[in-house]
C-alpha cells in the first residue's frame, strides 16, 4: 500500500490452504443374470472430483468363489457347475 508521497509498508502473507477428500463414487451396477461356465465382466468406471484426481483400489466382500476385481476396477467372475440356481450378493468396493 502506498500513500500519496510515496511511502509504502508491504508485508508477506502466509495462506495455507488443506486439501480436503471428497468421496470416490462408481455406477450402480444393475442386477445381471448369467449362465453357469460363462464369464462376466463388470467395469467399473470411478469419478471422484478431487483435484488432484486420487488413485483407487478395489475390492470384494462376501463374494462368490472365484470372483476377482483387478487394480483397473474389472470385476470378472465365471459361475461354476454348482452356482446354477443361485442368488449371490456381495459387495464391491472403492477405496483411495
Ligand atoms: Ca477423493
Amino acid at each position: 500500500m502506498k500513500d500519496e508521497a510515496g511511502g509504502e509498508d508491504r508485508k508477506e502473507v502466509r495462506i495455507f490452504v488443506f486439501e480436503t477428500n471428497q468421496q470416490p463414487s462408481f455406477q450402480n451396477i444393475e442386477e445381471q443374470t448369467i449362465d453357469e461356465f460363462e464369464l462376466l465382466e463388470i467395469q467399473l468406471v470411478v469419478t471422484d472430483a478431487d483435484i488432484p484426481a486420487n488413485s483407487f483400489a478395489f475390492g470384494l466382500a462376501d463374494h462368490p468363489a472365484g470372483a476377482t476385481i483387478d487394480g483397473d476396477g474389472l470385476f470378472q467372475w465365471t459361475p461354476d457347475d454348482g452356482d446354477g440356481g443361485g442368488i449371490f450378493m456381495f459387495d464391491i468396493i472403492v477405496q483411495e
